[in-house]
């Protein structure tokens, strides 16, 4: 059955629109207590934290997650919720938040700004969602299964329209105004396109046809470049979540997908030339300025040394000349990765940058969050909430069946 893609052309929704207020700095006192578990939450006047989230806040029917946060009674939104105070970012990323503009305040309203179990309330004055490719029927047999429609025939995966989304909240103003989103952008028109071959086929890069390749949009879900006014600054919180590089074939359609989401940062902080072929869903076009500021986040689904990503797909952003690689930590992960095993023995990457619990059958615990600033700002702390099996705030965290999600928060400070 098709869906009717109602939401593909709706204009971003800024749900504040508050641009002249001052969002108020931080607090520098320490929360959370325990010793050992994440932050500790040192950032002062003269900081900002960043962060990203993949809260696993997508529900498998539409409506779901706004009848989940309708209530405060939701363990899992409250267990994301106390996540986030716990770490008490400035601005934050949250993936998988089905797409529901109701869902926004009502998660703010009946958990953020609740205290769960004795942290304290957090509250996000700014946010901005929009839609997401998840869902939204393309008309094509893009997997190639010989049948059109479901989740796998969409734009980017997802059982309905918006599913596996994503949102920002943020302490100071978003100019909503200026934010560009990518939603639209074609793949084909990436110049250079890792565009996926059918290999039973003679020809090349042929898994999707032309009358395919003419719609298939690049992002999985979207790509938002959302300016955040901090002071008299403006950094550019630039935010997507690429497609897992598995759930494919040989053809490797969602590896090849994934290492080109992510290439659209690196070009589009790449300087001028590099980024020229980038229009956005405005039909504006062109990247960043040289100079200006940003900061990359989101679940990348890509690691530097393991898993199933194309060779290079994060190196796109760690090696780039214009980006710090910040390298969080924490010492949950190293525990977990050893009491673990399985898959996660045969790893090369150091478990301590881990930022995901995925199955020890394959691919083993792995670093697919990122928080990555411009060069130009100064980063002065970062980690990964993932704390020690011994620390009371472990409850978190927690094993498979996860109690929150399988993925952790990443924060940076930046001066
Ligand atoms: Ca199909
Ligand atoms: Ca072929
Ligand atoms: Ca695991």
């Amino acid at each position: 059955m098709r869906r009717t893609p109602v939401l593909a052309l709706a204009a971003a929704v800024a749900l504040t629109g508050a641009l002249t207020a001052t969002a108020a700095p931080a607090p520098a006192d320490p929360k959370g207590g325990g010793p050992g578990h994440g932050p500790g939450h040192g950032h002062g006047h003269d900081t900002v934290r960043f962060a990203t989230f993949n809260a696993s806040l997508n529900r498998n029917a539409e409506g779901q997650l706004v009848a989940d946060l309708s209530t405060p009674g939701n363990q899992q939104a409250r267990n994301v919720a106390e996540t986030i105070q716990r770490v008490d970012p400035d601005v934050v990323l949250i993936n998988e938040f089905d797409y529901a503009p109701e869902a926004v305040d009502l998660f703010r309203e009946n958990y953020l700004e609740v205290g769960q179990n004795g942290a304290r309330p957090i509250r996000f004055r700014h946010a901005y969602i929009a839609p997401s490719n998840t869902g939204v029927p393309s008309g094509f047999d893009l997997n190639n299964d010989g049948t059109v429609g479901g989740g796998d025939d969409a734009f980017g995966f997802g059982l309905f329209p918006g599913q596996y989304g994503m949102v920002v909240y943020s302490k100071f103003p978003i100019l909503a105004s200026r934010a560009r989103t990518f939603q639209h952008f074609l793949w084909k028109d990436m110049p250079g396109a890792m565009l996926p071959d059918d290999p039973a086929t003679p020809g090349p890069a042929d898994w999707y046809s032309p009358a395919e390749q003419a719609v298939l949009r690049l992002s999985s879900k979207s790509h938002w470049d959302l300016p955040i006014k901090v002071g008299r600054k403006v950094v550019h919180f630039l935010v997507s979540h690429p497609t897992p590089p598995t759930f494919d074939g040989a053809e490797d359609r969602n590896g090849t997908r994934n290492h080109d989401e992510i290439r659209f940062w690196a070009d589009y902080v790449g300087g001028k030339r590099r980024s020229s072929y980038i229009y956005d869903d405005q039909g504006r076009r062109g990247g960043l300025g040289r100079g200006e500021r940003f900061v990359i986040a989101g679940d990348q689904n890509a690691d530097p040394y393991d898993g199933d990503s194309v060779d290079d797909a994060i190196l796109q952003l760690l090696d780039h000349p214009a980006i710090e690689e910040t390298r969080p930590r924490s010492k949950g992960a190293p525990e977990a990765s050893a009491a673990q095993g399985g898959a996660n023995t045969t790893h090369a990457g150091d478990p301590a940058y881990d930022t995901a619990d995925f199955s020890d059958t394959a691919p083993g615990n792995l670093r697919v969050d990122y928080v990555l600033p411009a060069r130009r700002l100064r980063t002065v702390g970062a980690g990964v909430f993932w704390p020690r099996a011994a620390d009371p705030l472990s409850r978190l965290t927690g094993t498979f069946p996860f109690p929150t999600s399988d993925h952790r928060m990443v924060w940076i400070d930046v001066r």
